[in-house]
């Protein structure tokens, strides 16, 4: 059985990060160590919460799990949520990051041309840091953008996409993927580039309604397809798939900062993974 860690915080309301994170790699078949980065009573787009930082945990537990000999098959960071986090969690990489451990970074920190309000503006240089170790990076349009230095655009063509995913590739991650690329009104989806130049991209139909936590569940549906020894063509597949299901099933009249109800969509998560994989 396959094992991999992801670090990110518990927000302990709002479906996202761990909360999202360790039920969908779980029924995906891997067992799912984590590292709590900081434990938060709601994740930060509430108005009230609070946050307790635990990066001074990684480096300790990292020590214990060494003396344990234990090992990973795969890395998965998440929402990271101060500059000296990213570089903890960057030397938590360079000490656990084997010949068979896939390791994803989703630079999670803005979305509509704007960082989350927890973040200096600085903050994206150090992002880069831990791009720089993945694999495999998956920024929205707005962290892309950061990530790269160009200009956020609300409007946009392939050739701006493909010139930023070039860019991407630069920072030293061998595959850079897109999410959440829209050129018109009905389809968004997600385009990716590795290092030998081949470009996917799977495009579903455009919700009406935003959720928080949406990219999260994308980000961990990817992952875990991707250590399952799938490729990227089927985890973009799959992935987009199941963020427009949990979207249809949870009512337009839920809040957007509660998140998306992806648990009863799970069944239908795993017949796409075991159809994809048996073909
Ligand atoms: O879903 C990204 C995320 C994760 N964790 C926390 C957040 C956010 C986005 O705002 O605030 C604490």
């Amino acid at each position: 059985m396959k094992r991999v860690v992801t670090l990110q915080d518990i927000s302990c309301v709002g479906k996202c990060s761990l909360t999202v994170a360790l039920p969908i790699i779980s029924a995906l078949g891997i067992e799912c160590a984590i590292l709590p980065t900081a434990v938060l009573s709601t994740h930060t787009l509430f108005k009230n919460f609070t946050c307790k930082d635990l990066t001074d945990q990684i480096q300790p537990i990292s020590a214990a799990w060494k003396l344990e000999h234990l090992t990973f098959n795969g890395i998965y960071t998440g929402y990271l949520s101060s500059p000296n986090q990213c570089h903890e969690v960057c030397s938590f990489i360079d000490n656990f990051k084997e010949t068979d451990c896939l390791c994803l970074v989703d630079p999670a920190m803005a979305d509509n041309g704007k960082l989350y309000l927890s973040f200096k503006n600085d903050f994206p240089q150090y992002m880069k840091k831990v791009c720089s170790r993945a694999d495999v990076i998956l920024p929205n349009i707005t962290e892309a953008c950061l990530l790269t230095g160009e200009s956020y655009r609300v409007k946009y063509d392939a050739q701006f996409v493909q010139n930023l995913l070039y860019k991407l590739l630069q920072l030293g991650c061998s595959t850079a993927i897109i999410t959440g690329v829209s050129y018109n009104e009905t389809e968004i989806g997600a385009i990716a580039l590795d290092h030998t130049g081949k470009i996917s991209s799977y495009f579903t139909k455009k919700c009406k309604h935003n959720y928080h936590g949406t990219g999260d569940i994308f980000s961990s549906v990817v992952f875990s397809t991707l250590v399952n020894g799938l490729n990227i063509e089927n985890a973009l597949q799959i992935a987009a798939d199941f963020v427009v299901d949990c979207i249809e099933k949870t009512p337009n009249s839920s809040d957007s900062w509660y998140g998306v109800n992806f648990e009863p969509q799970i069944p239908k998560l795993l017949n796409n993974f075991f159809k994809a994989k048996s073909q």
